[in-house]
């Protein structure tokens, strides 16, 4: 409590000298006390709208503080932090430059269909067989259940898909995969509604921001999820180790949600393709598995005849924002920090069999279905013929 002004001066009249002064120094404490408590609380209100601000745009704190392009200058050094990484123990020698040969698009198409295999997770496979909950894995591979589609879309989720109008397009294919938590809701113009299947990281399933077990973005089509096992693609070094808890998530929403089919793919499929990546590349890459889009794009060329890719190599619209759905810039979603992005991306741009005005205009790869076409060998090429 204060002196109101008129008490303050009916104190002066009545205490004099010294008396007076302490009543005075008490009273301007008094004053920058309540000063101080203000600034405070005005401080705490502040960084608490900034914290819930930055939340729900995935924004960090500091790049909002410093802005991005602070952080953005800083990626080189990451960069090579993260390329001397070998978290997975990736044992790779490299051919010599001199003994590789740059590989067409037609011979990368058949290097990929012959040495990737794409297999998921079943109750027989060890050391999932001795598990009471082996039964909720799908009985059959993938591959056996689902399609063959004519034709299918893999939508990235790139900010550059960001008023492509591009929606329309997108849901005329039979098929149609998207990623993580991407969604379609509010965005149809630009990304379309269809989802027939879903490709998630272990990082989704487990992290409590995206509420995995309870939001209806997952329910609907069929879900394929993912985790970066070793190297050496051992079942049990992997079900001991993961990168995330998938195995005990993926129980969770399998006594939730029995009817809704749910694989998990085999992590011998990650390192297969990533070998594709660096045996094509004449430098190092990140010893880390490829990004969802990529593996999703494989799991497509697969199930269906023909293979569009939506903004996975930039269009036009090319943008630092990183998804179509945040409000969050980094160019790092776009070429790659943890995932080999933009050695991938290099690749999917020697395979694509559409033109280059397509990239531009609608940032729109073509690849052929593994079906549609076979590989014949002369000496040490392969080269690709029409089924
Ligand atoms: O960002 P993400 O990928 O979910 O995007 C899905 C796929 O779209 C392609 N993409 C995305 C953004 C962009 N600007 N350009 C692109 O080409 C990529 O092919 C990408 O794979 C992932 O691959 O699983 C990834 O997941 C996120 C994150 O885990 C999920 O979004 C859930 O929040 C990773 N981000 C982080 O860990 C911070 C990202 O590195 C890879």
């Amino acid at each position: 409590m204060g002196f109101p002004g008129m008490t303050r001066v009916l104190l002066r009249q009545q205490i004099p000298g010294a008396a007076m002064d302490r009543v005075s120094l008490l009273w301007r404490l008094r004053r920058r006390a309540r000063r101080g408590a203000l600034c405070m609380a005005l401080f705490c209100m502040t960084m608490a709208l900034l914290y819930t601000f930055c939340a729900e745009n995935s924004i960090p704190v500091t790049d909002a503080i410093f802005g991005v392009k602070a952080r953005t200058r800083a990626q080189p050094r990451a960069h090579s932090i993260v390329k001397a990484m070998n978290k997975y123990g990736v044992k790779y020698r490299p051919e010599s430059a001199a003994h590789r040969s740059k590989l067409s698009g037609p011979e990368l198409l058949c290097q990929i269909k012959e040495m990737v295999q794409i297999a998921t997770l079943t109750p027989d496979m060890e050391p999932f067989s001795g598990f009471p909950w082996a039964s909720q894995l799908p009985p059959h591979q993938i591959t056996t259940d689902i399609g063959p589609f004519k034709t299918c879309a893999v939508v990235s989720s790139a900010g550059s898909l960001k008023n492509s109008g591009l929606g329309k397009e997108i849901d005329t294919h039979d098929a149609v995969i998207r990623f993580n938590a991407a969604p379609t809701t509010g965005f149809e113009k630009d990304v379309g509604s269809k989802t027939t299947v879903r490709l998630i990281n272990s990082q989704v399933m487990a992290s409590e921001d995206h509420h995995f077990l309870s939001s209806s973005l997952y329910s609907a089509g069929i879900l394929v999820s993912w985790d970066p096992g070793p190297y050496s693609s051992d079942l049990q070094e992997w079900f001991n180790k993961t990168d995330y808890p998938i195995f005990k998530q993926y129980q969770r929403y399998r006594r939730l949600h029995p009817q809704q089919p749910f694989y998990i793919l085999h992590p011998r499929m990650e390192w297969q393709l990533w070998q594709r990546i660096q045996d094509n590349m004449g430098e190092t890459i990140q010893k880390n598995p490829p990004s969802s889009g990529l593996l999703g794009t494989v799991l497509m060329m697969s199930l269906c005849e023909v293979v569009h890719v939506y903004e996975f190599l930039p269009s036009r619209r090319k943008t630092e924002l990183c998804h179509y759905y945040q409000r969050f810039s980094d160019a790092a979603c776009t070429l790659g920090a943890y995932h080999p992005l933009l050695y991938e991306k290099n690749l999917v741009k020697r395979m694509n069999q559409g033109s280059d005005h397509d990239i531009y205009t609608h940032g729109k790869v073509t690849l052929p279905g593994f079906t549609t076409f076979n590989c014949t060998h002369s000496s040490n090429s392969n080269t690709l013929s029409k089924t």
